[in-house]
């Protein structure tokens, strides 16, 4: 089993887990994603600042639907039972996940941003793993958090997450911007196969890749019993949250929806 520290994700925001995974489902992870870029299946989001580097930063998202291995890390084993720990909660369900690419040299910092504002789910229990499958100091871009952030009463506006401009028609507060040097913000380097897990109302944001390595990682947003279904307007659609109503909890929700539910040994 492994450890997470739980007082300090509720505390600051976020917490460690290191060697979260075996080695067969790193490489497995490793080769889902690169059987994504190699079929030409993520975003660029480099576009999206006019960068004509070669290097580029791209990102997709749900891929758990088109490759099993995501599916299987997402719902069972280590990852979803140290999260339900954290989150105390006896049921799980995985909300999206998302593949983000990093390529060596890329100069695309991650915006800050908190996560809620693009989940049409509300509730405590929210969190996002980020699961390095390759090794991520913060010159990588491993995530960077704001201490205690997820405690603070302000909900964010969404961005184009490489761009502090908001998503159209979203609502909340522009995110601040803050220096990755400030003494409010925190994080840890991570070697392949360690994660982080942070609140959804955590504000982060990361580096551009400045190693000669590329930084694949795999971002899975999770949701607990205590959540319900709360539309955000403005924010990325998601299939089937339309027919279901404000309010529903998570429990009726996720079936309706079809949010895949986590097996917690
Ligand atoms: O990988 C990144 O650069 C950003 C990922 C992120 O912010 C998230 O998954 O919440």
């Amino acid at each position: 089993m492994v450890s997470a520290n739980a007082a300090q994700f509720w505390e600051d925001g976020a917490c460690v887990v290191r060697h979260a995974i075996t080695t067969t489902e790193l490489a497995a992870a490793r080769a889902a994603v690169d059987s994504l870029t190699a079929a030409d299946e993520l975003a660029d989001l480099s576009a999206l600042v006019d960068s004509d580097e070669t290097p580029r930063f791209k990102a997709g998202v749900d891929h758990w639907r088109t490759r099993d291995e995501f599916l299987r890390i997402a719902t069972t084993g280590s990852i979803p039972a140290v999260v339900a720990r954290i989150l105390d909660t006896d049921r799980l369900w995985l909300y999206e996940d998302s593949v983000l690419v990093k390529e060596a040299g890329s100069t695309v910092p991650t915006r800050w941003h908190t996560d809620d504002g693009y989940f049409h789910v509300e509730g405590d229990q929210l969190a996002t793993v980020w699961l390095a499958l390759d090794p991520s100091p913060r010159a990588a871009g491993s995530l960077r958090f704001v201490r205690g952030s997820h405690r603070a009463d302000t909900r964010y506006r969404p961005t184009l997450f490489v761009t502090d401009d908001p998503i159209p028609n979203t609502i909340g507060a522009p995110a601040p911007t803050l220096d990755l040097d400030d003494q409010s913000v925190f994080g840890w380097d991570l070697a392949a196969g360690d994660l982080t897990i942070h609140h959804a109302r955590t504000l982060h944001a990361a580096e551009g890749n400045s190693t000669p390595c590329a930084r694949r990682a795999l971002s899975i947003r999770y949701c607990g019993v205590a959540t319900v279904v709360q539309p955000k307007p403005g924010a990325p659609t998601k299939v089937g949250m339309s027919t279901v109503s404000p309010g529903t909890s998570m429990a009726v929700a996720a079936e309706a929806v079809g949010l895949p539910e986590a097996i917690l040994t």
